[in-house]
């Protein structure tokens, strides 16, 4: 479960990871150590990426930790989050739990979420959001996210979010 919340004047957007439940047991242990990371993406291009702290061995971690990255109104648009639950290993390889993504070209619940965030500026909005099980380069893989908006790569359309990155705070034991 993860809230959006978009100031335009700002050009702020805050995902807060507020928890998650019943996940996939990746360790020997029964269970996996969970952490999720955000990754803002622009036409098939990873911009940022951000990640919350590791629960150590649970299914049902409790993060509420907000991300914040820095989009101009102008960019809102062509932007997508690409929400994976990772578990950490201390020996190996990180592996995906699971992921699921947010914004214009998302499909369902990934879109309804983003477009309700857009139509009610300022205010925190939270759903759950089913996991998909994804491969671990999803971002390059994804043949939706290198469309870009309807289908065409415009130079123009350049993505400038977040470039300072001067605004870009991570929260944590951020309370509500
Ligand atoms: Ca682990």
């Amino acid at each position: 479960m993860f809230s959006l919340c978009y100031l335009p004047t700002a050009g702020r957007l805050t995902i807060t990871i507020i928890k998650a439940r019943n996940l996939k047991a990746m360790d020997i242990t029964g269970a996996s150590d969970p952490y999720v990371k955000v990754s803002l993406m622009c036409e098939g291009r990873r911009l940022k990426k951000r990640k919350t702290s590791t629960k150590r061995n649970t299914l049902n971690p409790v993060y509420n930790e907000a991300i914040v990255f820095d989009v101009p109104p102008e960019n809102i648009d062509q932007i997508s989050l690409l929400i994976a639950v990772m578990d950490y290993d201390r020996v190996g390889h990180n592996e995906v739990i699971g992921v699921c993504r947010v914004g214009n070209e998302a499909e369902s619940l990934g879109r309804d979420h983003w477009n309700e965030m857009l139509t009610y500026p300022r205010k925190p909005i939270a759903h759950w959001h089913p996991l998909i099980e994804g491969p671990p380069q999803l971002p390059d893989l994804d043949p939706i996210a290198r469309l870009g908006r309807g289908g065409t790569r415009d130079s123009h359309h350049e993505c400038t979010a977040n470039r300072s990155g001067s605004h870009e705070r991570l929260y944590s034991q951020y309370t509500k």
